[in-house]
């Protein structure tokens, strides 16, 4: 890789004054953002529903905004897996996360299925705080990437013991963990839990000192970080599937936090963590639902949840403004959906108040008598398709898969289509965000074009700590502990 040394030294000269060049940091913190299955379309739908909105709703007189993301553009990213021009969220994370190549559904392995270490891994070996914030599972694919190490992304139940260090051979390695999938660790004796064995994760990580919260209420009382309950580690998972979509949650906010509150507690609370430490943290933060709007060709879970994204991208600039010993990358790990805008108009969008995904689970729990009304008075206003002739109600009744009658619908309104219900190969953006010279450092060397694996030498370099160093002692740990690669789902495997 190349890097402009002059520009770093001297302004590791005027940040640091008379400390040796080379062994501290040149920023105390990273943040790293992956909006999950985020393609460039889908922040030109957020952008022009967003200013359509602000500027008359007349598509036929647009005006030309910047969302925050677009203010912080510095190149684009290739993403192909090593067996597969079309990647999937495991591989993908491998690469961002661990600067290695693999196949589609390695967890932090190469393609000889050996662990390879994450950043995170590498961070926390050098004494610094880490966490993870995402709106999927915890143990999803992207989150695993950075403290787990499996030869199959499906293996969830191990997923989760690596991430609170419960078999991890480096033990626990994040000091915070928000997001969903709270029944992988619960044991199978707990009726939500989703686990096979009586292994009580919750029960573990109280007793290495973690505080433990599985509600909004248990979450509010970190008080935004600033509370005493704020001190690491914790561990909140909010839901024991993935959190709801952002337009969802919204209808019910006492239920889950949101992104941006899990985001501002999370840095706050690792801030004052490491107030007295010569070293800061590395924090992974993912706008995970992206992706999973863009599997079910959902355009409004698609474009709220990318609205959301933005609104992270923008705390996070505030936040490094007031803590400029801190930088900032985020790439998506591909596009999903194969979104394009051809008929184009998104105020369509503005009507639907839900979720396909909400719907579904309103038409399942409806127990009333009359469904055909309960569709045609609730369901398809919901979704903003009130205005459905009487025909296509009864066609959707009759159909009996709602979620697809409704995405189709409405997209068809906006003129958005998509292509595909898994990912593609289109490269994706590369944003970051650095104060004063540390944003000159970052632009300067990361502006262009990457291989995905590429990307967390810039890291290591900022925060100097060594991911091969770390890979070395967890192949020093007894062989099989990252389980058996599914060799029968080869080829099929860009479905996450
Ligand atoms: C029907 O649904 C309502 C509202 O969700 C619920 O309060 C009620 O208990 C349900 N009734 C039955 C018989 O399941
Ligand atoms: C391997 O993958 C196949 C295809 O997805 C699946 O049916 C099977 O259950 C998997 N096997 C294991 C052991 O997970
Ligand atoms: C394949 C597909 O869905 N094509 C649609 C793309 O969008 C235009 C404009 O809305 C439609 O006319 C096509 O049917
Ligand atoms: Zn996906």
């Amino acid at each position: 890789m190349r890097y402009a040394l002059s520009l770093t030294i001297a302004g590791t000269l005027l940040a640091q004054g008379s400390f040796a060049l080379g062994f501290l940091p040149e920023a105390r913190n990273f943040i790293y953002i992956v909006p999950d299955g985020f393609g460039i379309a889908s922040q030109s739908l957020a952008r022009d529903y967003v200013s359509l909105l602000q500027n008359g709703e007349n598509p036929k007189a647009p005006v030309s905004i910047q969302l925050p993301a677009d203010e912080m553009v510095i190149g684009n990213v290739r993403t192909l897996a090593s067996d597969n021009l079309i990647t999937d969220s495991a591989a993908s994370a491998t690469a961002f996360g661990c600067g290695v190549k693999t196949y589609n559904d390695a967890i932090a392995v190469d393609v000889d299925g050996k662990p390879v270490a994450s950043i995170l891994e590498a961070a926390k070996a050098d004494g610094f705080k880490t966490g993870l914030v995402v709106t999927s599972t915890i143990n999803h694919a992207t989150p695993a990437c950075y403290a787990a190490h499996v030869a199959d992304r499906d293996s969830y139940e191990k997923i989760a013991e690596h991430e609170i260090g419960y078999s991890h051979p480096l033990g626990p390695q994040v000091d915070i963990l928000l997001g969903g999938g709270r029944c992988y660790f619960k044991p199978k004796s707990d009726p939500t839990s989703c686990r096979k064995d009586d292994i009580d994760l919750f029960g573990f990580a109280k007793e290495r000192g973690f505080r433990v919260m599985q509600d909004r209420k248990a979450f509010d009382e970190l008080k935004k970080g600033h509370g005493k309950a704020a001190e690491l580690p914790y561990i909140g998972l909010f839901n024991d599937g993935q959190m709801m979509y952002e337009i969802d949650r919204k209808q019910q906010p006492n239920k889950e936090p949101s992104l941006l509150e899990m985001v501002d507690t999370a840095v706050t609370s690792l801030d004052r963590a490491t107030k007295k430490s010569s070293r800061g943290y590395f924090l992974m933060i993912e706008a995970s639902r992206i992706d999973h709007a863009g599997h079910a060709n959902d355009p409004v879970g698609h474009l709220h949840d990318v609205i959301m994204y933005n609104d992270v991208m923008k705390f996070v600039r505030k936040w490094i403004d007031k803590h400029p010993d801190t930088v900032m990358m985020s790439a998506a790990d591909h596009e999903t959906g194969g979104l394009t805008l051809n008929g184009f108009n998104p105020l369509p969008l503005k009507a639907a108040t839900m979720t396909t995904e909400h719907a579904g689970r309103l038409w399942k729990a409806y127990n009333g008598t009359d469904r055909r009304a309960y569709l045609k008075n609730t369901i398809l206003p919901g979704y903003g398709l009130g205005d459905l002739p009487d025909a296509e109600v009864d066609t959707i009744l009759k159909n009996d898969k709602l979620a697809s009658d409704l995405s189709t619908r409405l997209s068809k309104k906006a003129g958005i289509n998509w292509s595909t219900g898994g990912h593609t190969a289109a490269d994706i953006t590369l944003y970051g965000y650095g104060n004063g010279w540390r944003g000159d450092d970052l632009k300067l060397n990361m502006a262009g074009n990457w291989d995905n694996t590429q990307l967390p030498a810039y890291i290591e370099r900022v925060l100097k700590v060594n991911i091969k160093k770390v890979t070395e002692k967890l192949r020093k740990a007894p062989a099989g502990w990252v389980g058996k690669r599914n060799l029968s789902k080869r080829g099929h495997s860009h479905e996450h």
